[in-house]
């Protein structure tokens, strides 16, 4: 009986990966999900279909950097956990823009931080006890790594981008708020998620989408940048495993062990679509254009997952291959899904040149 009686704050929850977390719970768990979202662009709440009338979950228009509100969230709810997945997430956007990813990253994991202490503070012992803090961070964190190695656990922080670096500040937020404060913390950094209801932006359904329509496939600089890809119906269960089962004030990497270059994505992608939906115009990857590096690109990621697998029997199930086919199956089978963001304005060009 997961979470039988437990009420589950998951912020960001109609972005991508909190919407893999909320579908997840709702349909495998008997937790209650309160789903607190302030609705960027990012958001998506057609990405939650099952949700809405669902008697376990609530949903809240709500900005993690507004104190006040929370609070009166955390007095409404009386969660028994918080998983804070809210964030502004795209490296691109926080070259051009670095404010909001200082304000939503860095004070908006602050502010929640002290609420979830206020509230913490005023449970029962036992309740206490009980109480969940786990903060979803990226591999980003500890930069960029050469030919050889993978992140563990123990890897020194170096980020390079705005966006990581407020992540590594929020991950040093969550650390401190343990140690001084006793708050029953947890952090997990993951590597590259990809699968369904992810926002265009992304290298993934980036190409997909413009593969579909036959316009040129930006590749940044040489194409030879490594990632480790990781299926997000996998991080999710990755996610709930480590609030169920984790020990307070522990890390945890998430990945797939699913290096490509960005190259062999890209080229993987044409060959799917070709397949699935053949071109007129040709093969796709006709389309592949190399473009101007992003600022500050980090080479190669590649996570060790071996203590989430070893310690909580974490075990990714999804690889590379199969979970590219069903991603690009996805894309193609949910047009309406992703056609409403291209209506509703998002123009996907590039961004992030520092210009
Ligand atoms: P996303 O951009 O798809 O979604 C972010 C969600 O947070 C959106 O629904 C948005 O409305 C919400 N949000 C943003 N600012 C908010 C605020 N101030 N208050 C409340 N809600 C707010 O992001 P994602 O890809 O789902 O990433 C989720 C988390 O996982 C982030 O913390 C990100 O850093 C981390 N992460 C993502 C990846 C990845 O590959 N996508 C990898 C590692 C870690
Ligand atoms: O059009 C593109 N062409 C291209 O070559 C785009 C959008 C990206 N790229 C490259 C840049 C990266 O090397 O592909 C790789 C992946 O790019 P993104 O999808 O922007 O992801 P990345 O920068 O690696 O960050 C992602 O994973 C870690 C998420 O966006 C972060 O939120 C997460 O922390």
């Amino acid at each position: 009986m997961r979470f039988k009686g437990s009420t589950i704050f998951v912020t960001g929850g109609a972005g991508f990966i909190g919407s893999a977390v909320v579908r997840h719970l709702l349909r495998d768990t008997h937790a209650r999900v309160v789903n607190i979202d302030k609705l960027t662009y990012a958001a998506n709440l057609n990405s939650l279909p099952d949700a809405v009338g669902n008697p376990h979950y609530a949903f809240e228009q709500t900005c993690i950097r507004e104190g006040s509100a929370l609070r009166k969230l955390f007095d409404k709810y009386q969660p028994d956990a918080v998983m804070n997945l809210a964030a502004e997430s795209h490296v691109d956007r926080s070259i051009d823009g670095p404010g909001e990813f200082i304000q939503t990253n860095i004070v908006g994991t602050f502010m929640l931080l002290q609420e979830s202490l206020r509230h913490w503070t005023g449970l029962s012992a036992e309740k206490r006890a009980q109480f969940r803090f786990l903060h979803i961070s990226t591999d980003e964190v500890f930069g960029s790594l050469g030919d050889e190695g993978f992140f563990t656990e123990t890897t020194a922080y170096a980020p390079n981008s705005p966006y990581s670096a407020s992540k590594a500040s929020s991950d040093h937020l969550v650390r401190a708020w343990r140690e001084t404060y006793g708050l029953p913390t947890l952090v997990t950094n993951c590597s590259n998620n990809y699968g369904p209801y992810q926002f265009p932006e992304k290298l993934i359904p980036h190409v997909i989408i413009k593969g579909l329509a036959d316009e040129p496939l930006p590749v940044y600089g040489d194409g030879q940048n490594i990632r480790d890809w990781l299926y997000v119906e996998d991080h999710a269960k990755a996610l709930t495993l480590v609030l169920e089962n984790g020990l307070v004030g522990e890390t945890y990497n998430v990945g797939g062990r699913n290096e490509r270059t960005n190259l062999h994505v890209v080229e993987g992608i044409c060959d799917l679509l070709d397949e699935f939906s053949p071109s007129p115009a040709g093969p796709r990857r006709n389309l592949i254009s190399f473009v101007a590096d992003r600022p500050g690109h980090d080479r190669r990621y590649a996570i060790d997952a071996s203590k989430v697998e070893r310690e909580l029997g974490w075990q990714a199930q999804e690889h590379f291959e199969s979970g590219i086919e069903k991603t690009v199956r996805w894309y193609l089978d949910h047009q309406p899904w992703w056609r409403e963001i291209l209506n509703g304005g998002y123009a996907a060009a590039r961004v992030g040149l520092n210009r």
